[in-house]
């Protein structure tokens, strides 16, 4: 998510830190209450906060990449372009939302201003707006057409607003332009009803008295934190949400949801580091994964027969809401001011992928047992199909066993794991295993589990199934346990 040609200086990461410490991310645990001769599992720290588990419950939601770059043909703007190029045809803010819907996604993130500063909404801070451009006479607004769209079809809505502006005189003055910031901010947060996500670029470069801008991000935090505090932050550094370290879409096997913030910055990023998460981290911050449908994040003629395949997009699936992440895919909207048919079609499918795979949970409901529980957490609590119910293994424990008994032999292709995430991320490794001829054989391993974790053993047959968690970092937790059949 960050510049690859502008390399950003690290600016003010003391003040970030300090104004990271206001982030809704300190929530106080959750407990689950005792009751007759059930125990209390006790939250292990750090936990997500109310509005991270909202948004942990989203999974998947799109990326709208749309502005001047959509008429020009490029990627980055120069921030120059005459507003009156800004002309879309048929611009259906409507049409983006129900696409989104009928994909399966769950919000929509909107470029409301890209590095070339021109802004989707008639900004009282600058002419460099869809008010100088000849769309609807210069009375439209994106920004408000899309939140009412996305009100309309139940979905969430939230903004990227870039912080690097090549347009704006004062970029490079640097008090001036944040205060600059802060207001069109204020705009998009106060004018567009309520935001899920407010998606920070760390892109930063000198401006045009060719001074490098140095960025108030502790003041970009505290305005999201006054006018939305409901709203996830997202940037190399979260505060709530976290870059996961490419930009491809793909979350790291090893994935926790914790991290050092106070090691990062926006647009100071340690890839490696980002993609796992650090398992003694101090705070919530967990991964999203970014990607677009098509090579580039904008519209281009040249890209309509490049949209990626459903089996990339599955790949991707995997990778990242099957990893532990969350999914952001990017669409690219063309020169209408429509999601291509191409797109809308490939998405389509692979909303059918995706349920095709995960249709049939042949556990679901099973018999189980584990090799200890917790008064109150037994195990069937992991084979019920509610992720909010849980098998808890003793305290103290940090390993266990539960084995899963089918009636009937039957043939598998994905595994999935659920730990509650709101009591705290633990497992750090595991193995599953299948009953064959008279043995268990090791199918799947993996590292951190997550709030779900797919594994794809190939297609297996069998009855019995066992998964064994060998190490966590407080007692283990297992919300669900599916066994999906391949669709015939
Ligand atoms: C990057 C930007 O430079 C790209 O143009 C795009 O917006 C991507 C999502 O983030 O940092």
């Amino acid at each position: 998510m960050h510049c690859k040609r502008i390399r950003p200086r690290r600016v003010g990461v003391a003040l970030i830190t300090a104004a990271l410490g206001l982030s809704a991310a300190c929530a106080p645990a959750p407990k689950n209450e005792a009751h007759g001769n059930r125990e209390t599992v006790e939250a292990v720290a750090p936990v997500p906060s109310a509005g991270q588990r909202i948004w942990h419950e989203l999974e998947y939601y799109g990326f709208i990449h749309f502005g001047m770059n959509t008429f020009t043909d490029r990627e980055w703007g120069e921030g120059s372009e005459d507003p009156k190029l800004f002309q879309p045809t048929a611009l259906d803010c409507r049409q983006w939302a129900r696409v989104a819907r009928e994909a399966g996604m769950r919000g929509l993130i909107l470029t409301a201003k890209h590095h070339d500063g021109f802004c989707l909404w008639p900004s009282a801070y600058t002419k460099h707006s869809v008010a100088s451009s000849p769309w609807r006479g210069g009375k439209g607004d994106v920004v408000r057409d899309l939140s009412q769209a996305c009100a309309e079809f139940g979905l969430r809505f939230g903004v990227y607003l870039s912080p690097w502006d090549r347009n704006c005189k004062l970029y490079g003055d640097s008090p001036a332009y944040n205060e600059y910031y802060k207001k069109q901010l204020t705009e998009l947060l106060t004018g567009y009803g309520s935001i899920f996500e407010v998606w920070f670029d760390g892109a930063c470069a000198e401006g045009p008295n060719g001074k490098k801008q140095v960025y108030d991000w502790p003041g970009f935090v505290q305005t999201v934190r006054a006018l939305q505090p409901q709203a996830v932050i997202f940037s190399d550094a979260g505060p709530d949400v976290r870059w996961v370290g490419n930009e491809s879409g793909l979350g790291d096997p090893t994935n926790w949801s914790m991290l050092h913030r106070e090691r990062f910055a926006p647009g100071v990023a340690d890839e490696k580091q980002l993609a796992t998460g650090h398992e003694d981290g101090p705070h919530w911050v967990p991964a999203e994964c970014d990607v677009s449908i098509r090579p580039g994040w904008f519209y281009h003629p040249a890209e309509d027969g490049k949209v990626k395949s459903t089996e990339d997009l599955m790949r991707i699936w995997h990778a990242s809401v099957g990893r532990n992440a969350n999914l952001l895919l990017n669409l690219p909207v063309d020169r209408r001011g429509l999601v291509h048919e191409n797109d809308v079609a490939r998405l389509l499918e692979f909303r059918a992928a995706r349920e095709a795979c995960l249709r049939t949970n042949v556990a679901l409901g099973a018999a189980i047992r584990a090799t200890a529980e917790r008064p109150g957490y037994d195990a069937a609590l992991a084979t019920d199909g509610d992720a909010h119910t849980f098998w808890a293994a003793p305290r103290g424990a940090r390993a266990a066993e539960l084995e899963v008994t089918l009636p009937a032999l039957r043939r598998i292709h994905r595994i999935e794991l659920r730990e509650p995430i709101e009591l705290g991320q633990r497992v750090k490794r595991f193995e599953v295993d299948l009953w064959k001829e008279g043995a268990w054989v090791t199918v799947a391993s993996g590292t951190t589990i997550g709030r779900r974790r797919i594994l794809e053993p190939g297609v297996l047959e069998g009855s019995r199934f066992r998964v064994r968690i060998l190490d966590a970092r407080e007692a283990p937790l297992l919300a669900e346990i599916a066994l999906y059949a391949p669709t015939p």
